[in-house]
């Protein structure tokens, strides 16, 4: 196919090291951006470049180094502000990943709002990271988790959200972009309908912020959650989001350093936002990296790649729904990047294995959405996600391994 890509592919894919690396002999093509993103040398150099020039312990010392670690983190925590459009970087607190986030929003949020019989709200296509920790804060007040359903294409109805919100709805928690389906969900008008209830809203970004512009005031989300390792930056590190006036009234998550102002045994307080939020010693590499991914793709724009993810998107389409025994999983009519399948004959693990030995890599199994899989009647799928860097090529050579694979199992 000959279609040219909004931006200069060769050289970007120049800028990931581990996309030149041959796996079992073959070149690599990388379709598991969904599970986690390759790094540029940008982010791998902002890293150590932290780690050689700069790194001590942030907000304690009065030597050069800790101040020097503390610009540099607290320089990540307004390069994020800048991304989300967030008022006051008092609203962004650093977290370990989506998963810590949303963790951190049900024990210290919700849990002290729920009565036995509230209700948190969820849509079925939701990752396992925000479903569960809503049941254990429901298991430990009494409170139950409701659920949203989907239609078989994988989408979100909001009229459902409005059916279902109740005088007990404390919370609804929503994907932005399902992980399992591709789906990308109308969250501005699901968060109208939320708060038009007197509900607030946490929006999972994991799989939205590496494909688009995400504004948080201009969608009036509440909370909103993302991991820096699905947008090319470090693992371990990730972000929350909240409302000032919502983060202001909550009480700390953990204890420990630099989340306190004073600390006895008569009694402790706690530090202004968003550092009651940060007990102990933070990830500051891995800020500095993450913000070192935020330039990265802003610098190429955030609406040429998913201009560019939509091309690969109708490719791989149309190259595998060609193929005999195929059938998609997840056909939302606004989907991200990402394709869900399974085939007639071959089990989904059986299939990644030999693609695999092909060089291809995807994701098979319940993708931690098993609610969202078992809607489809199915134990697994098959899921290639695209990145910014793949190419139509490799999306020819995930067809081309997807017959090959199907052809040694006929
Ligand atoms: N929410 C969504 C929508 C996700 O896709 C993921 C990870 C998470 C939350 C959790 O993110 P973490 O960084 O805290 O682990 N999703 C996937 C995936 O699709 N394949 O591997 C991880």
């Amino acid at each position: 196919m000959s279609i040219a890509p909004l931006y200069d592919l060769t050289a970007i894919r120049a800028d990931f090291p581990i996309l030149s690396r041959p796996i079992r002999g073959r070149p690599l093509v990388y379709l598991d951006n969904g599970a986690s993103a390759q790094r540029p040398h940008a982010v791998i150099n902002a890293e150590r470049r932290y780690a050689e020039e700069s790194h001590a312990n942030v907000h304690r010392g009065v030597h050069t180094l800790s101040q020097r670690a503390t610009d540099a983190f607290e320089g990540a925590r307004e390069r994020v502000r800048r991304f989300l459009n967030a008022r006051s970087t008092r609203e962004i607190i650093f977290t370990r990943g989506t998963t810590e986030s949303i963790n951190l929003v049900a024990q210290s949020y919700a849990r002290p709002h729920l009565q036995p019989g509230d209700e948190i709200l969820v849509t079925r296509l939701e990752h396992h990271a925000n479903i569960v920790p809503w049941q254990l804060v429901c298991e430990a007040t009494g409170a139950r988790v409701v659920v949203v359903p989907i239609n078989d294409r994988g989408e979100v109805d909001p009229e459902d959200v409005r059916r279902l919100l109740s005088p007990r709805t404390r919370l609804l928690g929503i994907a932005h972009v399902s992980n399992a389906l591709g789906t990308i969900l109308p969250v501005a008008e699901m968060i109208a309908i939320a708060h038009a209830a007197g509900v607030p809203v946490l929006v999972d970004g994991a799989q939205a912020v590496p494909h688009l512009t995400i504004d948080v005031q201009a969608l009036d989300a509440d909370f909103y959650a993302f991991s820096g390792h699905k947008l090319y930056g470090p693992d371990g590190i990730g972000v929350l989001y909240g409302r000032e006036s919502l983060l202001a009234a909550m009480p700390p998550w953990q204890g420990g350093g630099d989340m306190i102002l004073h600390v006895s045994f008569e009694g402790t307080t706690y530090n202004e936002l968003p550092y009651k939020f940060e007990a102990g010693t933070p990830h500051m590499s891995g800020a500095v990296g993450l913000a070192a991914a935020i330039d990265y793709v802003e610098a190429i724009g955030l609406s040429k790649i998913s201009a560019w993810e939509a091309i690969l998107l109708t490719h791989a389409t149309e190259r595998l729904s060609r193929i005999e025994g195929l059938r998609f999983i997840g056909t939302a009519h606004h989907k991200a990047g990402l394709v869900s399948f399974v085939v007639d004959g071959i089990h989904p693990h059986d299939l990644g294995t030999i693609l695999d030995e092909r060089g291809v890599a995807i994701r098979t199994g319940h993708h931690c959405a098993m609610p969202a899989i078992a809607t489809f009647k199915v134990p697994a799928t098959a899921r290639a996600s695209f990145g910014l860097y793949n190419t139509l090529d490799e999306i020819d050579a995930l067809a081309d391994a997807v017959v090959y694979a199907r052809d040694l199992f006929r």
